[in-house]
């Protein structure tokens, strides 16, 4: 095979950006994979790397001339990585798109991408780059059988890495990761049904030596979906090759993984920032170790609990989801405040109720009750829209109750509370940052435009009551506003999706199309594949 021009291009966000949390952060939400992707395709092809983090003038930063283009996306960067590869196709190049999107909205990719890929190994690679030809106007879905066993490691990916964490003025996290999917089974999550698998403790080792000597003091971002299932034998792994409290770590881990000798030894080992997901106050009580206590009664042990944390642990962000069906009424958003108060040293991070594509079978339930909204995917970060109807509000009261705790949350005395509790510069500083940027202030300014609009336009209303599909101006404006350049390669009917995809996909099998693909041969591995040309 002749050598291969090749064009990587991680899309941390979706739009340029200017907020102060944006040009600490973004850089440091680059993800793993594309960076895996470019080690396994530099072992025989000339690659490009571009990590977007929207301080950047992405039309600049491309690479012309390129046969095959890899685009990492989360579905809110899906518009523009549609528009990239549009781009991209004009000029003769072939394109695959991997990443969340991917894995939730295959139907919908297939059709502006050439290749579209699920779990992604070494294999499913070698088959892109061996075929590497046009699939138009349909593409290809290809994914393999389950997550990779392996991953390279920080030592690999360090020529990715080193000039990503160039963009980060202030604070520079590395990513890694030391197991994929989860034993849990929180129905809304995408890693609901995925095993729990632990990664190579020797990378994870060697990497950990290798930060030490790169930096004075290290920071790990770990990007595990559920960080610490095998506690002990990650913290052995850490133990063996750091010297106590000498690299900063940061973890998503539920709250039943977090016990106090765990936290003890989390702390010994420089564990500054967990991440743990509450998600409600009548549902999840296995992630949060709180069994069958619900309401007032889950608050007060939830809070006890990560007040507790709080002693070993500076900064932690407590991960709600609001809008679940189990709630109803005023109740959940009150118990809310109240954990607000009872806990001012957390972060509290809210994500509206999203169904994306095929992420978890419990979307199937959604759109089987015709309750999934085509918002565009650009509004699908569980934050600017919520896509499921809710079951026991109206939107206008949903929208309501959302900016409400948003107020309450974000307020300056909450502000206040989170600082005057918060010893440690970094956590103190970073809460008052997300609350008055876009995250807080930001926020809560553009709930309360949609709430307007709620009322004073009826099309707008229509809409979110499905009964009209035309797209109301507002969201055409804000896509059009944040691609810029890119939008006039943006393919009109791209700003449409089909909600149910899913469900027709699972009904009618011809539309759930998986192949392997190899010269031009349709090759069916272990699992059934349905032809797909
Ligand atoms: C770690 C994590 C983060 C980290 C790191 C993010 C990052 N850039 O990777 C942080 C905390 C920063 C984060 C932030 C956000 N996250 Co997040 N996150 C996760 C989490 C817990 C694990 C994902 C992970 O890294 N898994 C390990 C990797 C190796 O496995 P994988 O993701 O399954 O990837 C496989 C394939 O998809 C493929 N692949 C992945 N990337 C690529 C890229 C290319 C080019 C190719 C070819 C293949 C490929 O290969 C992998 C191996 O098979 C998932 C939930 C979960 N349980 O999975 C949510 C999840 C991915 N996040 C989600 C969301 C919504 C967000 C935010 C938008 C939230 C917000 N409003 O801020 C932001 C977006 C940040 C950004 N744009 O970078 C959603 C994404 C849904 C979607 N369709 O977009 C998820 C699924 C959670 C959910 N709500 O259901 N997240
Ligand atoms: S514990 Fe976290 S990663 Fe695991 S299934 Fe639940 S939400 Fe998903």
């Amino acid at each position: 095979m002749h050598k291969l021009r090749i064009a990587i291009i991680d899309l941390t966000t979706k739009a340029p950006t200017r907020t102060l949390y944006a040009r600490v952060m973004n850089a440091n939400l680059a993800s793993i994979m594309p960076q895996v992707i470019a080690v396994w395709c530099e072992e025989e092809h000339d690659v490009t790397f571009v990590c977007y983090t929207g301080f950047e003038n992405l039309v600049n930063e491309l690479p012309d001339n390129v046969d095959l283009v890899f685009i990492g996306a989360f579905t809110e960067a899906a518009q523009l990585a549609y528009s990239l590869s549009n781009l991209f196709r004009s000029n003769g190049s072939v394109t695959a798109l991997g990443g969340p999107h991917a894995r939730c909205y295959p139907q919908d990719a297939r059709q502006y991408f050439d290749y579209v890929l699920g779990f992604t190994d070494k294999t499913v690679i070698r088959d892109v780059l061996n075929d590497c030809s046009q699939h138009r106007p349909i593409g290809i879905h290809i994914t393999a059988k389950q997550q990779p066993a392996t991953l390279p490691g920080v030592v690999e990916r360090w020529k990715f890495i080193e000039p990503t964490l160039r963009k980060s003025p202030l604070i520079k996290i590395v990513p890694m990761i030391g197991s994929l999917g989860c034993p849990y089974t929180c129905s809304f999550c995408i890693d609901s049904v995925v095993p729990y698998q632990p990664l190579d403790f020797d990378v994870i080792k060697e990497d950990l030596r290798f930060l030490l000597r790169k930096f004075r003091r290290p920071r790990v971002g770990w990007h595990d979906p559920n960080f610490g299932v095998r506690f002990n034998d990650c913290m052995e792994a850490i133990e063996e090759v750091v010297p106590p409290d000498s690299i900063d770590f940061i973890a998503e881990s539920s709250l039943s993984l977090l016990s106090e000798p765990h936290l003890k030894r989390l702390k010994r080992n420089g564990f500054r920032a967990i991440l743990p997901g509450i998600e409600s106050w009548y549902d999840l009580g296995n992630k949060s170790k709180t069994g069958a206590k619900n309401g007032m009664d889950k608050v007060l042990q939830v809070s006890e609990h990560v007040n507790m944390i709080l002693r070993y642990i500076p900064y932690v962000q407590t991960n709600f989801v609001l809008g679940l069906d189990v709630d109803e009424g005023s109740e959940p958003f009150e118990l809310t405040k109240r954990f607000v108060d009872m806990t001012p040293g957390a972060f509290p991070a809210y994500s509206l109720l999203s169904a994306f594509g095929q992420a978890a079978p419990l979307n199937l339930e959604y759109q089987r009750a015709n309750r999934v909204l085509p918002f565009p995917f650009h509004f699908l970060n569980n934050n600017h829209a919520m896509n499921v109807k809710p079951k026991n509000y109206s939107w206008p009261d949903f929208y309501d109750h959302v900016i409400d705790v948003t107020k309450y949350t974000y307020s300056w005395r909450a502000i206040f509370n989170r600082l005057r509790t918060n010893k440690s510069t970094i956590p103190r500083w970073m809460n008052v940052v997300r609350a008055v940027s876009s995250e807080g202030f930001g926020r809560l300014r553009y709930y309360t435009e949609l709430r307007q609009r709620l009322d004073a336009d009826p099309q707008f209303r229509d809409y979110f009551e499905q009964q009209i599909n035309e797209l109301p101006q507002f969201f055409v404006d804000l896509i059009r506003k944040d691609l810029g350049p890119l939008w006039k390669w943006l393919p009109r009917e791209a700003l449409y999706h089909d909600p149910n995809a899913y469900l027709k996909s699972e009904i009618d099998t011809s539309l759930k199309t998986v192949r392997v693909i190899k010269q031009g041969q349709v090759l069916n591995r272990e699992f059934d594949l349905e032809v797909c040309k």
